[in-house]
């Protein structure tokens, strides 16, 4: 072992600005980096990365984009470190929880998922994360067990995740039946149906639903009165156009996957990147507008102080 490695000033850097808006008490919301580097292409991630900050800002909260640079688990990152990640795009490594530690022994760069996102999003402090989809359950999931690591994080770490459902590219009913397991809470906002990513309309009731946002932090107050440790899922139905066709190009991607063999944590991106191809980027644009989305409406209804750190 190096004396590097031991005498690196772990264990996360914070950002100035997050720092103080936690310490006063100010809302922050969490943002994570895996949609930049693997879910959107160069440049258009950059922007919607800067973009989702910026509307973050406009509602009053102070916005902390996670990734680890360099080894480093950052909270909050500046926008030349966000450039670095948008440029490096898929040869950033994607962390998962399991991979936090393992990038910080080998200083590399890392781009956080929902699961390791909310791990250092806690250490931080912040109670509420805006982001695009979820991990899930896979529809082969009979075949390859693969379920995301986003699924456990949900049910043991005490962060709310706002998103337009659960990923395009997986089975919707399987993973509610997942996350039901897991003791997770999900809510639909204003619907009855549970999302499906690119349109509002998977066929699938939803657990539960709010109309506000304000119902959300009541759920978040109440659960940590009670000192519960897990997180909560909450999605946003996205209105922007396209929807069903997106959705027959995903059915295509799949297939395609399948066909070439592509396995594990390869798939997400090869999907994302097929299904943004195959609708001439119609799916890019419903992802850009429904990220932004997600994070406008994490604040609906109250003001401010409905989401102040507690
Ligand atoms: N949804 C997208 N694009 C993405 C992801 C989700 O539209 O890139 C990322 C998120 O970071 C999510 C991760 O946490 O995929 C889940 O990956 P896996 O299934 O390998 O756990
Ligand atoms: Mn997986």
């Amino acid at each position: 072992m190096g004396a590097g490695a031991a005498t690196r000033a772990w264990p996360i850097c914070v950002k100035e600005e997050v720092r103080q808006a936690l310490a006063a008490g100010k809302p922050v919301v969490a943002l994570e980096s895996t949609i930049i580097s693997h879910g959107m292409p160069w440049p258009a991630n950059l922007q919607t990365g800067l973009e989702v900050e910026e509307i973050v800002r406009e509602h009053g909260c102070t916005p902390a984009t996670i990734a680890i640079m360099e080894g480093m688990p950052c909270v909050g990152l500046t926008q030349e470190q966000l450039e670095v990640l948008a440029k490096a795009g898929t040869s950033v490594r994607k962390c998962s929880r399991r991979d936090i530690a393992l990038a910080m022994a080998q200083k590399a760069h890392g781009a956080t998922t929902v699961a390791a996102t909310m791990v250092l999003a806690h250490l931080a402090g912040i109670q509420v994360f805006a982001t695009g989809g979820t991990g899930g359950v896979h529809r082969d999931v009979a075949d390859t067990m693969d379920i995301s690591a986003d699924i456990t994080e949900l049910a043991r770490t005490p962060v709310t995740v706002v998103s337009a459902g659960v990923k395009s590219i997986l089975d919707v009913p399987r993973t509610l039946e997942a996350l039901e397991t897991a003791g997770v809470p999900v809510m639909t906002l204003g619907s009855d149906e549970f999302p499906a990513f690119f349109s509002p309309a998977s066929g699938t009731r939803a657990p539960a639903r709010v109309e506000s946002a304000e119902e959300v932090a009541a759920a978040i107050h109440a659960s940590n009165a009670l000192g519960l440790t897990n997180g909560m899922l909450v999605a946003v139905p996205n209105l922007a156009p396209g929807g069903e066709e997106i959705e027959a190009a995903v059915q295509t991607a799949l297939r395609e996957a399948h066909e070439q063999g592509i396995t594990g944590r390869e798939v997400t991106p090869f999907l994302l990147s097929r299904i943004h191809a195959l609708t001439g980027n119609a799916s890019l644009r419903s992802n850009v507008a429904l990220v932004k989305n997600n994070a406008r409406e994490r604040r609906r209804g109250p003001g401010p102080t409905a989401w102040r750190q507690q």
